[in-house]
């Protein structure tokens, strides 16, 4: 059955610098804002990465603990933290992120090559957050940039069960170098492995730098769910740099409209992922 589309916003990331993309959200106010005005227009679950007060990349505990509380206090959006962090970051540090408590956070499925860098998600990083999450009640969101991955996570819920909430969604990172690329044809195979996975399994899709669209397109045309945001796409158009993230948000609520498959609210994203109600 098509339902409504699930979107998600990824406002920073950990990869672009302020410095060269002057949009970039990084500071709590900025981010709280961000945040506010993309509920407005229909996201529903926000991605989120933070920085310090020199705009780099940061785990620190108290901050991570101050913007669920900050984003719980202004939005009602369902707060997802990223375990993935920065690709310097140490495992340990990637595992507290679950300390500060929020309504998801994201798994990352394998290691990869990402551009000149190397992701690494070693197996037993994987079920250690898994299994974290699990025991605190923490839904996942598991991240797929390869096919491979959809094979690590089939034998990690086979292995160690549904995770917290019941529900499996997954999202289909696309385009990076190193992962599955930003292709129809990519995201119709991914989609087909699913069939593995338990009934039921819900995906997002997200399309890295200009296969933003194609990724948009071939997600709403397969049932998919939407993720957008300067996390993964700077550039509006050629030659047009991403203004702010209710840019992008807005042409997804407008693709997603299109396809007659208007956003879910906030109430009803917490249903299809298995999020317990606001101020749980
Ligand atoms: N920054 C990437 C290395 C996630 O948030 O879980 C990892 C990433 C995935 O963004
Ligand atoms: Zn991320």
């Amino acid at each position: 059955m098509t339902t409504g589309t699930l979107i998600t916003v990824a406002p920073t990331g950990a990869e672009s610098a302020k410095a060269e993309v002057p949009a970039l959200p990084v500071t709590l106010d900025e981010l709280l804002l961000t945040a506010k005005e993309c509920e407005a227009l229909g996201a529903a679950v926000i991605h989120v990465h933070i920085r310090d007060d020199e705009a780099k990349p940061t785990l620190d505990q108290g901050r991570l603990r101050e913007t669920v509380a900050a984003l719980r206090e202004s939005t009602d959006l369902i707060v997802q933290l990223s375990s993935g962090g920065a690709v310097t970051d140490p495992e340990a540090d990637r595992l507290a992120v679950l300390d500060a408590e929020p309504d998801m956070a994201s798994c990352t499925m394998g290691t990869l090559n990402f551009g000149d860098d190397v992701f690494l998600n070693r197996w037993e990083f994987i079920v250690d957050l898994h299994t974290r999450m699990q025991e605190r009640g923490i839904v996942p969101e598991y991240e797929i940039f390869d096919l491979g991955h959809l094979t690590a996570l089939q034998r990690l819920l086979g292995k160690y069960g549904l995770p917290a909430g019941g529900h499996v969604h997954v999202d289909f990172v696309m385009g990076v170098p190193g992962g599955m690329p930003g292709t129809t044809s990519a995201l119709v195979a991914a989609h087909q492995a699913l069939r593995d996975l338990p009934e039921g399994t819900t995906f997002s899709a997200t399309g890295i730098g200009r296969s933003t669209i194609p990724v948009m397109l071939a997600s709403l045309s397969a049932g998919g769910h939407l993720r957008v945001g300067m996390e993964d796409t700077v550039t509006y158009a050629k030659g047009r740099p991403v203004e702010s993230n209710m840019q992008l948000v807005a042409r997804a609520v407008g693709f997603a409209q299109l396809a007659q498959r208007p956003p879910l609210t906030t109430a009803e994203a917490r249903g299809l992922l298995g999020v317990p109600a606001a101020g749980r």
